[in-house]
Order: C-alpha cells, then structure tokens, then sequence
C-alpha cells in the first residue's frame, strides 16, 4: 500500500527543500521500506543542492546520514526482518560484484548505475508528489520520514545503539576514521596533516589519534574549529590567512620537509595540491575525501610523484558497511568515537533549511535532523 511521508524535498537547485507529504509505494523485490528516526546535514548534501554534483538530479530527496527502523521487507529479502534498526548506506555491499569480491575496495557497484540516476536498480522511483515522481539521492533520501533502500543498502545494528546519534555513521564519522585507517594506513608515530575541520576532518583527527599519530596539524580557515581539533586530539593547529606564502611551504617548514600523510577534508582542488605537495619527498601519501564540483580538475607537478609522494581518494572510509559498521556502532557506544562531540545542533525536518545555513556560515558541525 503506498503511504504518505513528510518529506525535504529538493524541487530544484539552489532553492531551500520543501517540507511537503510525499507518496512512497511499497518495497519491491529485495527493497527494504525505512523509517527514518533521525538524519544527519553533510556537506555533501549542499553541495548537490548547490547544482554542482554532476550526478545531481530533481526533484529530489536528499540525505544519505540517516538512522532508521525496518517498517516492511519486500519479496526475497532475507537479511532483515521488520522492526530491525539499520544505517542507510550509499556505498551498497553486495558481497558478490567484482568489486565486493576484490578485496580491494568497498566500491560495491551492484546498485550503483541506477543509484546515480535517482532511481531503484528496477529504474524506477518509489516516491511521488502530486502524481509526478520524485528521484532517490545516493540510494538512501534520508530526508524523508519513510525511505526505500536496496537490501543490500543497509547495516543491521544493535537496537539499543541510539540512532539519533549513530546516524552519523552513515556517512561523516566513518568517512574520516575510514580514510586514516583504511586508505591510508597511517602507522603509529606518523605526522599527519589534515585539510578542513568539519565532521569529515575532525573525524580523521580520531583517526589519526587510533592510529597513535605522533603529531596531528589541524588546518582550517575557520579558527572556531581548532577548539573541537584539540579536544579530539590534534596537536598542532594552522590557519591558512595567518600566512603570507603557500600553506604547502607552512607545513613543510614545520615539519622538517613534511607531512608522512595528509587528507583533504574540503573539496577545494587548490588545497588538494596543497595537500598532496605537504607531504614528505620519498613517501608522503595524500588523500582525497572532499568532493569537487562538476568540471573541476586537479593538477600539480608530475615531479611531485615522481619523488616519491602518493595520491590517492576515499570513498566512505574505504569501508565495507554491512560487514564493517556494527563495530563502528560499537566502538561509538564504548564511547571510542565520541559522536556527541560532532552534534552541535539537533533540530526537527520543519528546520533542515536552517541546519544548510548554520553548516554555510560555518557554525555547526553536524546537525541532526529528528523526525
Ligand atoms: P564542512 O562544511 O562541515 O567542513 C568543511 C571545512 O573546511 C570547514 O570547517 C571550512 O571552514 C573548511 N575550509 C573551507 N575552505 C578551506 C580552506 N581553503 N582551507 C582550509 N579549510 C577550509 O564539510 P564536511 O561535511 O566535513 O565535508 C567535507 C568534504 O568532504 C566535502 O567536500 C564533502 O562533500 C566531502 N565528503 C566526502 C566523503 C567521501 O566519502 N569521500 C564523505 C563525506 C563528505
Ligand atoms: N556524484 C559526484 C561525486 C560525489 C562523491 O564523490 N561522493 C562520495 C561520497 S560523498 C558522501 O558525503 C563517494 O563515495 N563517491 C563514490 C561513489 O560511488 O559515489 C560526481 O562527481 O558525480
Ligand atoms: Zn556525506
């Protein structure tokens, strides 16, 4: 039976979403019906908004940082059952594609075609507004009280995890640990060097704390961050205006030639150089986590790898999520990520508009949609 569902919705770039009643059809074959308890505001939420993600389409619902409840299964589904709470995940885990079997990336792409589309893997949209059909976002539209994901998109978790904060495992949190320890593999006693303190770059501070990093520098143009970097553990704090030369040169003469390892957590291709040419001559690694818009290119000097440093990019940590989150769940409940940190402001759907301005203006860190 199709159900009504208060609904952010994203009817076209750049404008604020619309909270209106959407219809959203029943799971089909190896869906899973959700009720969104709460949803975290990434960045990356903005920025589709904004009109600069190639992949972004409207109307359109977005969130992808949600935390939920399964209301219905749809044929064929075995692995969760009603009643189980689950973490949405834009990154599927099939655990039989090509890539799932690899070895070597969480990149699953069972769903991914028609994720990118705005649409299920049947190719078709399960929600609606006055008859004519709204797309997905990233397979999950967390923004909606009731979502329909793939099977294979979501984690099962412990029910007593408190999903109005673990829903930051959807995506931010799990990004920056993921991306220290998983891409990475940054070793104990490395100095590490990270580009943007919002939730993705503050979560690679713990990271690089899990990790037992010597020395962590905490780079923002936003000095509000550094209280929440050194709180988390970083040890040294830089922002780019106090200095008249290249923020690469700062933290080269800082370091005595470098970095071992350095994230961009912004989506500036600027810094991304900035990033990759901090990094120590011989084996200084950098990596891409922020998400650049349509059109944008990175470049540098070839002879920047040629001596020896590495480039690389992180999708969502590099993290397996229906194999891998329940023990991010866990290390969250023994209070190992200390999720509370990253919530600066709870707000109810009516409000999501404003938790889009408060990240804008560089006021908040996480905001946590309640539905
Ligand atoms: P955010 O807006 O909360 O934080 C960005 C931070 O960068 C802010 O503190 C801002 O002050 C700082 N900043 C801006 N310009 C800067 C500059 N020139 N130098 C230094 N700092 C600067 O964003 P977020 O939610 O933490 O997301 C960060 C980026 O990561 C975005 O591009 C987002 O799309 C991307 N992201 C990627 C993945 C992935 O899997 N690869 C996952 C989540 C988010
Ligand atoms: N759609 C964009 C790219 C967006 C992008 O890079 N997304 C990241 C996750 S950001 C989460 O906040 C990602 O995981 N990408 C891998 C993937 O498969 O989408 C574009 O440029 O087309
Ligand atoms: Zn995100």
């Amino acid at each position: 039976m199709t159900i009504k569902s208060r609904a952010a919705v994203a009817f076209a770039a750049n404008q604020p979403l619309q909270i209106v009643e959407v219809d959203v059809e029943p799971p089909r074959k190896g869906e899973v019906l959700v009720r969104i308890v709460a949803s975290g505001v990434c960045h990356t939420d903005a920025f589709t908004l904004s009109g600069d993600d190639p992949e972004g389409i409207f109307p359109s619902i977005l969130g992808h940082e949600g935390g939920g409840i399964v209301e219905a299964v749809g044929e064929g589904v075995t692995s969760l059952a009603v009643g189980d709470h689950v973490i949405p995940l834009y990154t599927a885990e099939c655990r039989e594609c090509k890539f799932c079997k690899s070895g070597k990336t969480n990149l699953c792409q069972a769903v991914r075609a028609t994720q990118g589309k705005g649409l299920m893997p049947d190719g078709t949209t399960r929600f609606s507004y006055q008859g004519q059909p709204i797309y997905h976002y990233m397979g999950t539209s967390t923004f909606s009280e009731y979502t329909v994901v793939p099977e294979i998109s979501l984690a099962k978790i412990p029910k007593d995890a408190p999903l109005d904060k673990v829903c930051l495992l959807g995506c931010g949190v799990t990004t920056g640990i993921g991306a220290v320890l998983n891409t990475a593999k940054v070793e104990e006693g490395a100095s590490v060097a990270i580009f943007g303190l919002g939730g993705i770059g503050l979560a690679a501070i713990i990271g690089a704390k899990m990790a037992k990093a010597g020395r962590i520098i905490a780079i923002d143009i936003n000095p509000a961050k550094f209280d929440i970097a050194r709180e988390l553990g970083a040890t040294d704090f830089v922002n780019p205006n106090d200095f008249d030369k290249p923020i690469q040169e700062v933290i080269v003469d800082m370091t005595d030639g470098g970095v071992d390892y350095s994230f961009e957590c912004v989506g500036n291709v600027k810094l991304m150089r900035a990033a990759l040419e901090c990094c120590h001559k011989g084996w200084g690694e950098s990596t891409i986590i922020g998400v650049a818009g349509a059109g944008q290119e990175i470049s540098t000097r070839p002879f920047q790898l040629v001596t020896g440093r590495v480039w690389r990019g992180s999708a969502f940590g590099g993290v397996k999520g229906r194999t891998e989150l329940p023990s991010y769940v866990q290390k969250a409940q023994r209070g190992e990520i200390p999720l509370d940190t990253f919530i600066t402001h709870n707000m109810p759907l009516d409000d999501i508009n404003q938790a889009f301005e408060l990240m804008h203006e560089g006021k908040s860190i996480r905001t946590v949609i309640h539905f």
